[in-house]
């Protein structure tokens, strides 16, 4: 009996010890972050179109006429929890080349289901006519035809339409050559979309733009995550410089500051 006893106070001494390091593990095990590109070796994202890495950015575009440009995590993600996800990056839009400030055409946010890329350039912003997919625009340019605001917006958008479900007017000028930090969350559950974004990398608690949107609809079960970004006649330069990603929803979003997130190497 004795001896029984004992050996269950073992096993649960090791039990008890094993479960921290797993659950510090598991607090900080993101699908993807790369807190700044200039530290990376090779980044794990396929370069589409005039997408490039170079000066410690991953640049989507450069500063040329009709260009698209579009980047993607190499492995396809399931976003297993009613298609949940968390994502925060850094994005920094220079060079604009018309007058008063003006520069085409923006980027976006995309995830998508899809084997083959968009090659839109301009108002399509890299995306457009990417089926079961969901893309947060940052669109400098306006675009009457497509519904456009201003030349200063951000939208959700569905399927490739480039006429996006809902805008907001950003809160910043996007292309003022100022890096911005942005939070992308989807809760499945709620099917609540909030995306936020500062010129500080402390997460606001408000909002700029929340819309409830069903993506059990619009995206497939494995997804591809990444940016895109157009010009046109006029251009600008469209760099992203952090990118972090999780395959569920974060309620208090991810954060930069207070944790050292590393990337899941399990999936
Ligand atoms: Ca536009
Ligand atoms: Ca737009």
């Amino acid at each position: 009996m004795k001896t029984e006893k004992r050996l269950l106070a073992t096993m649960l001494s090791v039990l008890c010890i094993g479960a921290w390091p797993l659950t510090s593990h598991a607090d900080s095990a993101i699908t993807l972050a790369i807190p700044d590109l200039a530290a990376e070796r090779s980044l794990p994202m396929t370069l589409n179109g005039d997408a490039s890495v170079r000066d410690g950015a991953l640049y989507l575009t450069h500063a040329g006429g009709d260009l698209y440009g579009s980047s993607f995590y190499a492995q396809p993600v399931s976003l297993f929890n009613n298609q949940s996800f968390s994502a925060h990056f850094s994005f920094q839009i220079t060079s604009p080349t018309c007058t008063r400030g003006l520069g085409g055409d923006g980027l976006a946010f995309v995830i998508h289901s899809n084997s083959s890329m968009s090659k839109a350039y301009g108002q399509g912003l890299g995306y457009s006519g990417l089926s079961s997919s969901l893309a947060v625009e940052f669109d400098t340019f306006e675009n009457g035809v497509y519904g456009d605001p201003d030349n200063n917006h951000i939208g959700i958008n569905l399927n490739g339409d480039a006429r996006s479900i809902v805008t907001a007017k950003a809160p910043f000028f996007l292309n003022d050559g100022v890096p911005y930090y942005t939070w992308v969350d989807y809760n499945g559950a709620t099917k609540v979309l909030e995306i936020r974004i500062s010129d500080g990398i402390a997460r606001p608690s408000t909002p700029v733009l929340a819309h409830t949107v069903d993506l059990s609809g619009v995206l497939k079960s494995d997804v591809f995550f990444g940016f895109s970004a157009a010009t046109g006649s006029c251009h600008q330069q469209h760099l992203i410089k952090s990118i972090y990603f999780h395959k569920d929803f974060i309620a208090e979003g991810i954060d930069p500051v207070q944790n050292e997130y590393f990337t899941d190497r399990s999936k």
